[in-house]
């Protein structure tokens, strides 16, 4: 091992012979990889350099440690306005098999795995234009009481932005109610992939990267931290997935609020896509590797084994993953699109995923403390607090980030 480097003396050479030594001496020299060196990697034949290279950052972060979580996902209504090509999830408010739940069937729901050591619930759904604000609180107001130790994380910038203009409130007023009635924080969905192209073709009926990103930003100011996902391996070109993680880069050099990027990658059954070939596992690799060295400043990388399948998630933990999400009791959208992951993934599972990828598995909480002695878990890893009592936001709608 070279220490200057933190690559073996032999990776490194084998990255230097893949013709990939001036992006390993800025990953090296903690520089910031440009759009150009984004492409190189995008376009270079050798994955197993760039999972050198990842690797590199991943290890200098996080060292040994994989994260994962126990949580429960709960989809509350399956209704959905958008008419997103990419989904196999939604149903129009007529389809027999359309449905909302209502807090009592949350409750129950949540009760139903009470026994369980839950430390999260990620709770999403559709646009729903039929419900009215109280359900989103009442719910919130629900899980709080059943399991008031549980970290609710839910709703998209998306649902956000349709409540926003449903209730004919500031998405600040929103957000702060919200937080009010017990959310934690939001996960990484609908940001698919923030071009106006893809907008276009994919999900017009949805907000664009503009306000995706002005919502994010709104609610890290208030103290909320989120997700950032990323939809790939359906109409996007590599351009689009770059100026996608620019984007994803400029607002956390603003925010700093972000907590994992998500790339997930595309399960075409069932949707009006289908004709697209699904991503394979090379490809999947490839984003992660990506994605970690272009995000430098997002602390973790999330394979999410749902949509990778467990294998290649595994795998991933050497390509720049240092999270594998978590037990996942429930979850629709992809099994609607043909993901064959099994329903539940026990805790013992996912601990035995990680170490038989030969990494140290750390069972932690949304916000990435660890639950439980972790003795040597370097405490530089760990999120810093967001800086608290910012100004408010101008509206976010007309765009105040200076991001565009
Ligand atoms: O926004 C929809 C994607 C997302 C398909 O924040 C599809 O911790 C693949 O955001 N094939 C929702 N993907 C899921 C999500 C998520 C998942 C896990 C963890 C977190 C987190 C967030 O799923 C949607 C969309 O981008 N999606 N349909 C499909 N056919």
């Amino acid at each position: 091992m070279s220490a200057a480097s933190g690559l073996t003396r032999l990776a490194s050479r084998y990255v230097e012979q893949a013709g990939l030594a001036s992006i390993r001496d800025k990953v090296v020299a903690s520089e910031r990889l440009t759009r150009e060196d984004g492409l190189t990697l995008y376009r270079h034949p050798d994955l197993l350099a760039l999972g050198a290279l990842a690797n590199l950052m991943r290890e200098r972060r996080h060292g040994d440690a994989a994260y994962f979580i126990v949580n429960q996902h709960i989809n509350y209504t399956n209704i959905c306005v958008a008419g997103c090509k990419f989904c196999a999830f939604y149903r129009t408010a007529k389809q027999s098999d359309a449905y909302v739940l209502s807090p009592a069937d949350v409750e129950r729901r949540m009760r139903e795995h009470l026994d369980e050591p839950i430390r999260e619930i990620h709770m999403v759904g559709g646009v729903n234009p039929d419900l009215p604000f109280s359900y989103y609180t009442d719910v919130i107001r629900t899980m709080k009481r059943v399991r008031p130790d549980v970290h609710v994380k839910a709703f998209t910038m998306v649902e956000i932005a349709a409540m926003a203009e449903n209730f004919q409130m500031p998405v600040e007023e929103v957000l702060v109610r919200l937080r009010d009635a017990g959310l934690g924080s939001l996960p990484g969905g609908g940001a698919e992939i923030l071009t106006d192209h893809a907008h276009q073709v994919l999900f017009k009926g949805k907000i664009d990267h503009q306000a995706w990103i002005d919502i994010a930003l709104t609610a890290h100011r208030l103290g909320l931290r989120s997700n950032a996902t990323m939809l790939y391996g359906h109409v996007e070109t590599i351009d689009e997935r770059l100026d996608h993680m620019i984007l994803l880069r400029e607002a956390q050099d603003i925010s700093g609020g972000f907590m994992a990027f998500i790339p997930l990658s595309f399960h075409p059954e069932n949707t009006r896509l289908a004709h697209i070939p699904k991503p394979s596992a090379a490809e999947d690799l490839r984003q992660l590797a990506v994605g970690r060295l272009m995000l430098d400043n997002f602390p973790h990388i999330k394979a999410y084994w749902i949509m990778m399948t467990p294998r290649v998630a595994q795998q991933g933990l050497h390509f720049g993953a240092d999270d594998l999400d978590g037990t996942v009791v429930t979850e629709e959208i992809f099994h609607e699109a043909g993901a064959v992951s099994p329903q539940e993934v026990a805790r013992r599972q996912l601990v035995d995923l990680i170490e038989q990828a030969g990494r140290n598995p750390v069972e932690r909480d949304t916000l990435y403390n660890p639950v439980g002695p972790y003795p040597g878990l370097d405490d530089a890893a760990r999120l810093q607090p967001l800086p608290s009592a910012a100004p408010p936001p101008r509206d976010v709608r007309t765009g105040t980030t200076g991001l565009s």
